[in-house]
Order: structure tokens, then C-alpha cells, then sequence
């Protein structure tokens, strides 16, 4: 391509500016629009929420022509744009302007997607979140005018080039609003119409029928406080049921086979005996490890998910415990492995033996006839991490499905509360969508689900796929706040930040914050036993806004690497424990029942400043401000004046200047004058 060639070529781009142009309505059929910008050829609406229709076409600068049919050619009005009768027919008209066109305005794009959460964001009935990206510091201040009423918005965020506004509206029955943004005496709007200097549309809708559907965690599990039990190592109750070759509980950890195929003979009786134990600690709901039958230690390798491993009781034993627990107000919650069976599942037993002849052959992805492993590797299936016991189930199979929703209700017969789904991100979001999560909430409206993703995880929770999550986004942060030499306060504000500021808000209590688990090293092991830090890590989980899930032993000072050393048999004779910690523990977690601010109230950073973070909890007159210090200096704190009790030693101190030691954690509320 000669210079000239190109030249011209991008004149021609660049001369033409494309602004992405909104159009949405409501109709009980597919809508097209026809319009002059494209010589009106039928342009496919895209399905939203309700009976909502959208499309964003980019248009250049100009005044266009179009209306609305649906297949069957019956003709709509779009009732948030202009429109005039051409004839008989009425055809709407839209000017299409370059923001900079409006003075004052240098740059930048204008949008409000009325169908996407990021936007417009129902929580239920009378509640919404509305936020509006706008290009960052264009404007002095914006509001959003609802039913009449002139509300300012705050900055939630900066990020990317643009200032992220949001408003929290909350009891509200009707649903009218419009934007204003002002720059010194000049205004201006943005409706369902876009961006005007007069004239402005508003967003008029129904909330019995709305854009984008209500989306709220269940009530229990804002802020609840989970402990996970992995069973074949948390107590042995049943010495009956062992497993061949049981290993000695308490033998040294370096002389055991902790494995895949190590087994010590932990069991549901096991945790039948420590209810007392669990209440004393003081948690709210259960996460068990997968209790399915299977060969293996973690059970990963369901070979039956309609029957509870006979190493570990049966079903009318873990009915037993799951009411035993709900009786004291606990939840359980259950390991859900659907990304792929075990090599001992009856499917794909009879798939190994008939090929392509066996009824279930379509249940998984098998390559030729019979599945062929090559030292443990699948060969010419779909396996989880290519493990040939691993295979791969075909989820979307209609009989696959059936099966699994027989799964679904025999466990919700037995009075659990949700499940954790692992693996969740390698299966096809599809099957979450349109089967597992219908199938579970109409079983049982109030069911938890959440997803195994480890990283980023704003598309799983936009309402269709999962509630919560395993944040190990928030271990993530601790782990650099707390175990790494730096310590920056800073740093641990902008990785949290990055989640809690692009989730729904509505999730945020509800997200699992794990400071290990069974696929980690322990925490206590990842700060070489230092208990200071330790401490503080667990003082963050437990203050942090989300819900803190406790691995099975940490609250007695177990350590343990990667795995399977991060799997040793809890230890049940008191003087193994580490009371300093266990007490600290049950403190904290007295502290979280006592102030509703740290298991359900907002989150928001007082400052940080090297390695001194300072945030603060708040609900109604519930204000506690946490203070933590992992650096190896001390700090000093500014900001804050008056007297503060803290509540782990009940001290009160002036908070003036305070000067905050090194390896510190503090919770302060404000003293009773
Ligand atoms: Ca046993
Ligand atoms: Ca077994």
C-alpha cells in the first residue's frame, strides 16, 4: 500500500466519527428497526430482560429517520424518541450529535444502557443501584433526577478516563429518571433520547417489567460466617467405616501418606460429635468438601453423587447432621463436582466397556469408541486437567441434566443450603444459566450457589450464573498486604477496590473471603508461623466486608504447604491447639455478632498510608473503624480525634497522633461520651 493510499484511507476514518447510538422497547415479539442510515435494511433487536428489546448501531453526526416492526409487520412506536406521521405511518427521528457539538464539552462518549447491570441495577422491588460513566473531570457535579427529585451521585470511581458515578435508591415505587450533568452555569442531559442541552426524555419504566432482572443474594448469606470442613481429615467419628489401612490420626505429618490415597477415617459422625465445637466457635453455615462416594481422599472423582461415600456414613446420616445443624441455625452448604465425573461412575463404567454401543456414550466427549488412558492421561477424551479418572461430563446432555437435577432435589430433600460448584468457569455458562440455577432456586428460593473462580469473577455474577464466589481475589490482596515485605496499605485498597468496585454491590457481603483452603498452603503457613501477621490477616477476614469462611483448623493454629500437606487431620486434643489463636478467633467472631456493621454494613477506606491501612464499617449507629499495621514500624495515625475504644483489649485512647506498633490490628468504635 503506497503512503498517498493510506493517507487518504485514513481520512476517510477518521473524518467520519462513529458515535454508538441506543435504542431500546418493549415488545412481546422480535422488534427490527429500519432506518435511513443503512438504507433501511432490517437491523435484529437483541433480547433484554422482561419483554425489553436493544440495539446499539453507531451512527456519524447527522438527523436520521426509522421505525420499529416486529416479524409478523406490525409497527411500534419508540416512545423515547421523537417522532412525526409520515402519512398514515409515524416514523421516528434522531439526531445523532457529536458531544463536542454541546459547549464545554471537549471529548468524550455518552451512554446509559438501561439492559446492562453495569448500568441500571435492580436489587428487588423499591431498590436499585443506577450508575453513569462519564469522561473523568468533565463535568463540576452530576445528578440524576428521579420522580422529579434532584439527587446528586457520588464518584465511586475513577477508572480508565472516566469518573464512575453511582446512586443507591432504595423504597422506591416509581421508576423516572434522567441525568444532569453541570460545568460552571451551563447544563446539560442525557434521557432515553441521549445527550441534549434542552429537551430531555426520561427513562420511564415498570418495575413489574423491567430491562434487566432483580438480582439479590439470599438474606442469610449476607455476612455469614462459613467453616470449612474437609471430612476425611476434620474428626473421625466411626472407627467402623475406615477406610483399608487407616493412618494413625495423630502420626507426624512427614511420615503419612496425606494424598489422593492416604486416608485417616474422618467422617460425617465425626462432625456430629463437634456440633459442640462448631457452636462454641460461633459460625453460621458449613461448607463441606465433597462427601460423594468416590476412591479418593478428596473425592474429586464422584464414582455416585446419589449416595454419600460409605467411608464417611450415608444419607440418612448426613440428613441427620444437616438437621442437626439447621436446628442450631446453621446452613451447610455441599461440593458440587459436575465439570466431570469419576472414572468409577457407573456412566462411564458402562462407556469403558461398550464404546459407542453404551446408552451414556453422549455423556461424555470420547474421540472414537472406547476411552483410552495412557499412564493416567486421557488419550481420546475430554478430561479435567487431562486426569484420565477425571472424564469430562457433557453437561448439556438433556439426559445429563435430568440426572443432575435428581442430585439437586435429593439434597435439597436433605435440608441443604446451596452448593459450591467446583471448577464452575470450565463449564458451559449456559448449563448454570438455563438449568442448574432455575432448577436449584425453584427447589429453593433462598439457595446459595457459588462458583469455584479464583480470579476475576463480574460475569459470573450479574444474576444468572452464581451468587457468591471464592474470592481468593481478597487472599490475593492479603497475602501481599500482610506477607510480603512491602506492606503496602495502598496495594491491598487497589486489589479489594478492583473487585468491590465492578461486582454488584448486592454480592459483596455474600462473597467468600478464604484466607486458604484445600487448594492452598495455609495461612498461618504462608507467614512462617509468624502469629502477629497471622493475626492480622484473620483480623482483616473477619472485618473485611464479605463473608469469611474458615478452613477446618486455622482457628487452632494448624499449618500445612500446598497440598496435600494443607490436608492434615485436625487435631482434637486440646494441647495440640494454639489458644492464643483459637481465643483471638472467638473474639472476633463475638465481635462480628455483636455489630452488625462487620458482617452486613458498608465498606469504605479512611486512608492508608505505607503499611497503615484504616477503613471503616458503618451501619446505622453501628461506626467501627479498623486499623491495621503489618509493617515492621510503627505508624502514626491522622485523621481521626476523640476518644476510641478498641474493642480487643477494651482501652480507650485518644486517636489523635496515635501511634499504631508494628505488626498491629485494631477495631475502634467511637466511646459513649
Ligand atoms: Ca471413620
Ligand atoms: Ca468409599
Amino acid at each position: 500500500m503506497s503512503k498517498t493510499v493510506l493517507t487518504l484511507l485514513l481520512l476517510v476514518i477518521f473524518s467520519g466519527i462513529l458515535l454508538s447510538t441506543d435504542f431500546f422497547i418493549s415488545s412481546t415479539e422480535q422488534p427490527y428497526i429500519f432506518g435511513d442510515f443503512n438504507g433501511w435494511q432490517p437491523i435484529k433487536m437483541e433480547k433484554a430482560a422482561g419483554s425489553w428489546w436493544y440495539a446499539e448501531i453507531e451512527l456519524k453526526p447527522g438527523i436520521y429517520h426509522y421505525y420499529l416492526s416486529t416479524e409478523s409487520g406490525k409497527r411500534i412506536t419508540d416512545p423515547f424518541k421523537n417522532h412525526q406521521s409520515e402519512g398514515t405511518d409515524i416514523l421516528n427521528i434522531i439526531e445523532v450529535k457529536n458531544p463536542t457539538d454541546f459547549s464545554g464539552i471537549s471529548e468524550g462518549d455518552f451512554s446509559f444502557k438501561i439492559w446492562d447491570r453495569d448500568y441500571f441495577n435492580p436489587v428487588k422491588p423499591g431498590e436499585f443501584f443506577i450508575t453513569f460513566p462519564v469522561v473523568e473531570r468533565l463535568f463540576n457535579s452530576t445528578f440524576l433526577i428521579f420522580n422529579g427529585k434532584k439527587i446528586k451521585m457520588n464518584l465511586l470511581r475513577n477508572y480508565d478516563g472516566y469518573d464512575y458515578f453511582r446512586v443507591h435508591l432504595q423504597d422506591i415505587e416509581k421508576l423516572n429518571f434522567y441525568f444532569e450533568f453541570s460545568k460552571g452555569d451551563k447544563k446539560l442531559y442525557f434521557g432515553a433520547n441521549g445527550l441534549s442541552d434542552s429537551t430531555v426524555t426520561s427513562f420511564s419504566i415498570s418495575q413489574e417489567d423491567l430491562p434487566v432482572d432483580y438480582f439479590d443474594t439470599p438474606e442469610w448469606s449476607k455476612g455469614a460466617l462459613y467453616y470449612q470442613i474437609f471430612p476425611e481429615r476434620f474428626a473421625n467419628g466411626d472407627p467402623e467405616n475406615d477406610p483399608e489401612d487407616s493412618q494413625n490420626w495423630y502420626a507426624d505429618p512427614k511420615n503419612v501418606n496425606l494424598g489422593s490415597n492416604g486416608f485417616f477415617g474422618g467422617d460425617l459422625q465425626g462432625v456430629l460429635n463437634h456440633l459442640d465445637y462448631l457452636e462454641g466457635l460461633g459460625i453460621d453455615a458449613v461448607y463441606f468438601n465433597p462427601i460423594f462416594e468416590s476412591p479418593s481422599s478428596h473425592k474429586y472423582d464422584t464414582a455416585d453423587y446419589l449416595k454419600v461415600d460409605d467411608n464417611f456414613g450415608d444419607y440418612n446420616l448426613l440428613k441427620k447432621l444437616v438437621s442437626e445443624l439447621n436446628s442450631m441455625g446453621k446452613k451447610v452448604i455441599l461440593d458440587g463436582v459436575f465439570n466431570h465425573t469419576g472414572d468409577e461412575f457407573w456412566a462411564f463404567q458402562d462407556v469403558k466397556e461398550k464404546g459407542k454401543e453404551s446408552a451414556y456414550f453422549d455423556w461424555y466427549f470420547v474421540k472414537g469408541n472406547k476411552p483410552r488412558k495412557y499412564k493416567g492421561h486421557a488419550m481420546n477424551y475430554i478430561a479435567w486437567g487431562g486426569y484420565g479418572d477425571m472424564p469430562k461430563l457433557n453437561v448439556l446432555n438433556p439426559e445429563v441434566i435430568a440426572y443432575i437435577n435428581t442430585i439437586l432435589e435429593k439434597y435439597n430433600n436433605a435440608g441443604i443450603a446451596g452448593w459450591r460448584l467446583d471448577v464452575a468457569g470450565e463449564i458451559k455458562p449456559e448449563f448454570w444459566r438455563s438449568h442448574f440455577r432455575p432448577t436449584l432456586k425453584e427447589l429453593n428460593k433462598n439457595a446459595l450457589i457459588v462458583g469455584e473462580i479464583w480470579g476475576d469473577a463480574k460475569v459470573y455474577l450479574q444474576g444468572d450464573l452464581f451468587d457468591s464466589i471464592m474470592n481468593y481475589q481478597f487472599r490475593d490482596a492479603v497475602i501481599e498486604y500482610v506477607a510480603r515485605a512491602g506492606h503496602s496499605a495502598r496495594k491491598f485498597v487497589n486489589m479489594t477496590d478492583y473487585y468491590l468496585k465492578r461486582y454488584p454491590p448486592q454480592v459483596l457481603t455474600s462473597l467468600w473471603n478464604m484466607l486458604d483452603s484445600h487448594d492452598t498452603e495455609r495461612f498461618l503457613t504462608t507467614v512462617y508461623s509468624n502469629e502477629k501477621l497471622f493475626k492480622i490477616a484473620v483480623g482483616l477476614q473477619m472485618t473485611f466486608i464479605g463473608s469469611p469462611v474458615i478452613y477446618y483448623g486455622d482457628e487452632v493454629g494448624m499449618t500445612g504447604g500446598k497440598d496435600p500437606d494443607n490436608r492434615r487431620p485436625m487435631p482434637w486434643k486440646e494441647e495440640l491447639w494454639n489458644k492464643s489463636i483459637l481465643n483471638y478467633y472467638k473474639k472476633l467472631i463475638t465481635l462480628r455478632k455483636e455489630h452488625p456493621a462487620l458482617s452486613r454494613g458498608d465498606y469504605s477506606v479512611i486512608s492508608t498510608s505505607n503499611s497503615l491501612l484504616v477503613y471503616k464499617r458503618e451501619m446505622g449507629n453501628d461506626v467501627l473503624v479498623i486499623i491495621a499495621n503489618p509493617g515492621d514500624k510503627a505508624e502514626r495515625l491522622s485523621g481521626i480525634t476523640g476518644n476510641h475504644k478498641e474493642l480487643l483489649t477494651g482501652e480507650i485512647l485518644e486517636m489523635e497522633g496515635l501511634s499504631i506498633p508494628p505488626e498491629s490490628f485494631m477495631i475502634f468504635e467511637a466511646a459513649n461520651e
